[in-house]
């Protein structure tokens, strides 16, 4: 990677997928036959509450079944040896990547193992002391939820990643369908800036034709050849 300084990788559902992970969208996608657009949504959390923290309960808990992939541990070493400005974003809720060791992450769509408290804001861990029937820790509230972006919602950190796209030489996707914004957008924003762009995906995504670069084929196998 000759004359590259700032990297920025966004990941999606793909790169867990051979973890053993559900993606979204396509066959096998996650909610149980309903479209994730028409129940990841505030309104879904508020007509049934009971549902949507079912469908969280068993994610979280299928979590401690799965393991980070070959693609999330070479993300990893390459967090540990970049020389550079990197940024791993996210859009996944599981937490691969950083029990794979990575350190310069964050998580733009929430975060399963975290609790959000819909009265005060404040972000908890999970944990055995916070379903959703206890009260929130910092205002006493029953608002607790789980700390998802739902659809309608505003994605964590975007200052801080937009900062990153524009500062970044390369923009690197992997394993996402680019069928959610903002994070669908980021490749343009940092075409816009200068950064060279390459997208590793099992197929084709909604956003392929952005890239100057893509690869095809499992992340497990994209990403160590990428990284090494
Ligand atoms: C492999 C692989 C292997 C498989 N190796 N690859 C009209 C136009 C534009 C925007 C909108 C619009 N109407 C509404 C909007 C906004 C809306 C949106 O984008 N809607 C679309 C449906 C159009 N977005 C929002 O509401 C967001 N908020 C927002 O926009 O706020 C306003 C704002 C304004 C200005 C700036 C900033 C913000 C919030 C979006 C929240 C998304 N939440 C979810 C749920 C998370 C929790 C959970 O896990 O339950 O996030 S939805 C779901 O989709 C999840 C994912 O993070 C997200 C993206 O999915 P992802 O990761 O791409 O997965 P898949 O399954 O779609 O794709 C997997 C890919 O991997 C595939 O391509 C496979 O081929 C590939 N693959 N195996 C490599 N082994």
């Amino acid at each position: 990677m000759p004359n590259m300084r700032n990297i920025l990788v966004l990941t999606g559902a793909g790169i867990s997928a051979e973890s053993g992970v559900a993606t979204f969208r396509g066959p096998g996608g996650l909610w149980e036959g309903h479209r994730v657009e028409d129940v990841c949504t505030p309104e879904a959390l508020a007509r049934d509450p009971a549902l949507v923290h079912r469908f969280y309960d068993l994610r979280r808990t299928a979590l401690a079944g799965v393991m980070p992939n070959a693609a999330h541990r070479a993300l990893a070493r390459l967090d540990a040896a970049w020389p550079g400005g990197l940024l791993i974003v996210t859009q996944n809720v599981d937490d691969l990547h950083e029990r794979a060791g990575a350190r310069r992450l964050l998580h733009m769509h929430g975060e399963l193992l975290s609790a959000l408290c819909a009265a005060c804001g404040v972000r908890e861990p999970w944990g055995d002391a916070l379903p959703p029937q206890s009260e929130c820790p910092n205002c006493g509230m029953l608002a607790l939820r789980p700390d998802i972006v739902f659809f309608g919602e505003m994605p964590y950190q975007m200052e801080r990643i937009e900062a990153a796209l524009a500062e970044a030489d390369l923009f690197v996707s992997i394993g996402t369908s680019g069928a959610v914004y903002p994070a669908a957008g980021f490749v343009r924003l940092a075409r816009h800036h200068g950064a060279d762009t390459l997208e590793m995906n099992l197929e084709p995504s909604e956003g392929s034709h952005w890239f100057a670069e893509t690869r095809r084929g499992p992340a497990g196998r994209l990403v160590p050849d990428w990284v090494e």
